[in-house]
């Protein structure tokens, strides 16, 4: 085309700048997003994404995602974002929204986040009126795990747990959530909304607007219910589902608004601002004199020299032990069991405990870690960030964690040869094929009981009798509990041979 003839285009319908230029998920895929075609969750995020750029307030806007289909919002809102456990996301949204009022704090969920798991949360957040914004999209179904029935699946509707479809003797009546929360006195917004046509997706991007708006006006708590199709797990065409939710899911949650005073509502005031993070420990009563101040050596000795306690049986000491400790592998290598023996053998033997795990929110073939402290006083927090002793059960772990073990702490490590670029000159480590061992005592999936066995050495501050009780208790198969104890026996023997000289 020539210059004189060229025509200007303007782009009516860009990319909103609340998202990422290039989504970051996948290498191969940074165009896209997970989403299924025909999708609702994309379009809710488009209008969201929308709201946030027209009311400009993308700098101090916190995404608040569920676990569900949703669970990777943090991938494509370039906002503050934060991602919740299941069901979770109306508490973490007010911890956010009270701490950082000036913040915009939005509550993003499924229907079996918002109304199964999470239906304590929700309703507590509405009836206290939170001055945060909650995006409810009802699919009528668990999308993310492959389709189990919902509180929100129809009556008749078919599913993975109820294959003759829902009935009401059985599964009871779908839950209205929007019309339980708008029987509460404080919520000023709750209106639902669905993607069935052109004409009801422009009504549910003028509600999130509005929901979004009421919280910069300070009006106090507001929810969106969209009705949103989800062909994959319906097993419709895309278009086909859309029809669904106009001429089905419609009739059994009508469209409209169940609440508006936000003309009446006056912004609310402000909470009492919280207490500095520093200060907690002291009104929560945690303080134990010299306790929350972490003494290094002392964890160390207790490292080197609490053999003292370790085969006496008696209770370990006031103020000997702190021990912290992070354990991290693929799922299925026994991270978490060996977390829980531990910490097991530790209440065994009257010590305080804490074990935390953690993985990934999309559970299949993921890593899997866990947190697990022993104490002689109280534990403040269960989370271990700066560990004494670190046991990777695999490469990946290593590289994950090995910086943030404390300097003098250990590092016992599942591999034929430690990664030079992982050394550090402040930390010791064991390093041995602890799978191949395994194997060769007879069951590779022992090799977390011969690690167990290193860091029992390591530590030094359990006795034996609180370990052989806890495994028991745990491990209920005699079989393999034989298989355990000679594993774990192997690891301190290993461990000592290694170390022959500390010993000496
Ligand atoms: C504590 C916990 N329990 C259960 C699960 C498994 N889980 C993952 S997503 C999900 C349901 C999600 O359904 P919904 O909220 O309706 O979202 P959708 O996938 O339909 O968008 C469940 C039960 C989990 N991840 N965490
Ligand atoms: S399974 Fe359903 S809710 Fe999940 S991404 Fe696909 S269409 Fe969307």
């Amino acid at each position: 085309m020539s210059s004189d003839t060229a025509v200007e285009y303007e782009v009516a319908q860009g990319r909103s700048k609340s998202f990422y230029p290039r989504f970051e998920r996948k290498d191969e895929l940074q165009h896209q997003t997970h989403y299924c075609p025909g999708c609702g969750h994309g379009v809710v995020h488009k209008m969201l994404a929308r709201a946030i750029d027209e009311l400009g307030i993308q700098d101090r806007t916190i995404l608040v995602g569920p676990v569900g289909c949703s669970v990777f919002t943090y991938y494509y809102f370039d906002l503050g974002n934060v991602q919740a456990a299941h069901g979770r996301a109306p508490a973490v949204s007010t911890a956010l929204k009270r701490s950082r009022p000036e913040s915009i704090v939005i509550s993003y969920q499924g229907d079996g986040d918002l109304s199964a798991i999470g239906a304590a949360e929700i309703l507590h957040a509405a009836n206290r009126g939170e001055n945060i914004t909650v995006i409810f999209v009802n699919n009528a179904i668990y999308s993310m795990t492959g389709g189990q029935a919902a509180p929100t699946t129809l009556l008749g509707q078919k599913s993975t747990t109820t294959p003759e479809g829902r009935s009401a003797l059985g599964e009871g009546y779908p839950l209205h959530e929007s019309e339980l929360l708008a029987t509460l006195e404080a919520p000023v917004y709750i209106e639902r909304v669905g993607l069935g046509d052109n004409k009801q997706i422009a009504q549910a991007a003028r509600a999130i607007r509005r929901a979004v708006e009421n919280q910069v006006r300070g009006l106090g708590f507001s929810l969106v219910e969209v009705l949103s199709p989800c062909p994959t797990i319906w097993k419709m065409q895309p278009v086909e589902a859309q029809h669904w939710v106009r001429d089905v899911m419609e009739k059994t949650f009508p469209l409209g608004v169940l609440r508006d005073r936000t003309k009446d509502a006056q912004p609310r005031p402000a909470p009492a601002t919280p207490p500095a993070l520093e200060e907690i420990p002291r009104l929560l009563g945690l303080e134990h004199g010299e306790r929350l101040v972490k003494d290094e050596r002392q964890v160390l000795n207790l490292a080197g020299n609490g053999s003292a306690l370790k085969r006496t049986g008696e209770r370990a000491r006031a103020a000997e032990v702190d021990l912290e400790v992070r354990i991290a592998g693929f799922g299925g290598q026994g991270v978490l069991l060996l977390g829980e023996v531990l910490a097991e053998a530790g209440l065994e033997s009257g010590l305080e405990v804490s074990w935390l795990p953690s993985y990934g929110p999309e559970m299949r073939s993921g890593t899997s870690n866990c947190h697990v402290r022993l104490a002689s006083q109280s534990i403040d927090s269960p989370l271990v960030s700066a560990p004494g002793i670190l046991v990777a059960m695999n490469e990946p772990s290593l590289r994950k964690f090995d910086r943030t073990v404390r300097p003098g702490g250990w590092v016992i490590y599942n591999g034929e040869e430690f990664p030079e670029d992982c050394a550090r000159p402040d930390v010791r480590v064991v390093a041995l094929p602890f799978t191949k061992i395994a194997h060769e005592l007879g069951d590779a999936r022992a090799s977390n009981m011969i690690m167990l066995g290193v860091l029992l050495e390591i530590a030094g501050v359990l006795p034996d009798a609180s370990v052989a009780a806890a495994l028991r208790r745990l491990v209920r198969n005699p079989r393999w509990v034989e298989l355990d104890e000679r594993a774990m026996a192997g690891g301190r023997a290993r461990y000592r041979e290694m170390f022959a000289e500390v010993h000496a």
